[in-house]
């Protein structure tokens, strides 16, 4: 069977037995054909994953909303973070000269861009929406490098299954799976509207996940770990997220 009717016919699978009591069935479908996110396991977990499932199948390939220059918003909004480390002070002292991207995990070559390297990359813009979980949003123009040439630089091996993003503030990671990893909208952004993307939106360097609520594009991004067990990282639900009642994955 080609991949198409395949695809067709899982998720005709998964929609037909969306009701309540269909929720059990659609799980064992899902499971498998590995579509079962990290955080499966809770009280919204069949849930969890028939969303997941069912945009896993429909949408791996469709593009992030992109809007026109004439909708970037004139005053964008940024979210309060705590206050910067010493380390990162420092950083910003030096013009982020020192500023390293460590690329790590199930890779052939484990590496560290400055941004210099990265912005030797090929470099794409886009236009899209931060969409915070609790409900405003902006649009701006994001710069950058796609992860995706970055993960083929490092020589991402094949059994790599998700990856894991750190924020240089302490205790923030996020994770996404490798079709979202190598998802062309998927950007290490350095850039923002007409210049270097300020701190207060994740300068030097952000991760944005357009295609996911805010909450999945990270700020201050240095490591980034490839793996094929998310559940060695933190609690094993693919990000902190979960804990407080936010699902892994937020598709929009
Ligand atoms: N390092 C870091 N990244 C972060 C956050 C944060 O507190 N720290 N907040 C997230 C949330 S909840 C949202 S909605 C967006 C907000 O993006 P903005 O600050 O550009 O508006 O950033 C996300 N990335
Ligand atoms: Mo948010």
């Amino acid at each position: 069977m080609n991949p198409i009717s395949r695809r067709k016919l899982i998720t005709m699978g998964l929609a037909a037995t969306a009701g309540a009591s269909g929720l059990i069935e659609a799980n064992r479908l899902a499971r498998r054909y590995g579509l079962v996110p990290p955080d499966s396991g809770g009280f919204f977990g069949p849930g969890e994953t028939l969303t997941y499932a069912c945009q896993r199948l429909l949408t791996a390939r469709t593009p992030a909303r992109e809007f026109p220059r004439s909708m970037i918003s004139k005053n964008p909004f940024a979210n309060e973070v705590a206050p910067p480390k010493e380390e990162f002070k420092r950083l910003q002292a030096g013009g982020f000269r020192d500023w390293r991207l460590v690329v790590d995990g199930t890779v052939a070559r484990p590496t560290s861009f400055s941004l210099a390297d990265l912005k030797s990359l090929p470099i794409h813009s886009q236009i899209t929406e931060v969409a915070c979980e609790e409900g405003w949003s902006y649009i701006a123009e994001w710069i950058g490098t796609p992860l995706s040439g970055v993960l083929r630089e490092t020589g991402v091996l094949p059994q790599s299954r998700y990856i894991v993003y750190y924020s240089i503030e302490k205790g923030l990671w996020e994770s996404i799976d490798m079709a979202d990893a190598m998802h062309p909208y998927t950007l290490l952004t350095m850039g923002m509207n007409d210049g270097d993307l300020p701190v207060p939106f994740g300068g030097p360097l952000r991760l944005r996940v357009p295609r996911q609520l805010g909450y999945k594009s990270l700020k201050y991004v240095t490591r980034i770990t490839a793996t094929d067990d998310i559940k060695k990282f933190g609690k094993g639900l693919g990000s902190v997220d979960p804990e407080y009642g936010y699902a892994w994955y937020a598709g929009i």
